[in-house]
């Protein structure tokens, strides 16, 4: 299986907005399959569709410490349940190389997905995967970790990348 080319900041593919899915066929699951081969690879916690310039609405995620809990999924979207209950992380972004920085995110959300099948599923989750899934939706609709920083540090970046 082959791995895919994750795109870096500041290139203009992260910025374009994905699609939903609408076909659950085999190369969905090739495509899932090699964005986690990639993920593994790349020793990320999650990979979404566009990092890798596939422009659907797809989420790779394994927050286990094993490396050996893959998860898909298909069309997520979430609701903030308590904008008031908030959770700061230090994230860091495959797109965004040797940059950590906190950033602050709702802890509270009601989650609904597909799976491979185009099964749907909800939950409530908590912990890392609230950060990592509303991480990786925001790269789904072409927004990047560094859009929550101020203009003067996302400059920077911006600099330090182009070297
Ligand atoms: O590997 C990753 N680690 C991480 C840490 C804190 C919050 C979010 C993440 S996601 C990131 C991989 C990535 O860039 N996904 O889009
Ligand atoms: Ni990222």
């Amino acid at each position: 299986m082959p791995r895919l080319k994750v795109l870096t900041f500041p290139d203009p593919r992260l910025r374009k907005v994905a699609v939903p899915v609408t076909k659950f066929d085999k190369s969905l699951e090739i495509v899932t399959s090699n964005m986690l081969e990639t993920m593994y690879a790349e020793e990320g916690i999650g990979l979404a569709a566009t990092q890798v310039d596939i422009h659907e609405r797809i989420i790779v995620m394994d927050l286990s410490e094993e490396r050996n809990d893959p998860k898909i999924f298909i069309n997520p979207e979430f609701k903030i349940l308590n904008d008031k209950s908030l959770l700061s992380f230090t994230e860091g972004c495959l797109s965004v190389p040797g940059i950590t920085e906190e950033i602050t995110r709702p802890d509270n959300i009601h989650l609904v997905w597909q799976d491979l099948k185009g099964e749907k599923h909800e939950a409530e989750p908590s912990g890392l995967l609230t950060v990592c899934i509303q991480h990786e939706i925001d790269h789904l609709e072409g927004k990047l970790m560094v859009d929550y920083l101020s203009p003067l540090k996302r400059d920077r970046i911006r600099k330090k990348a182009s070297k």
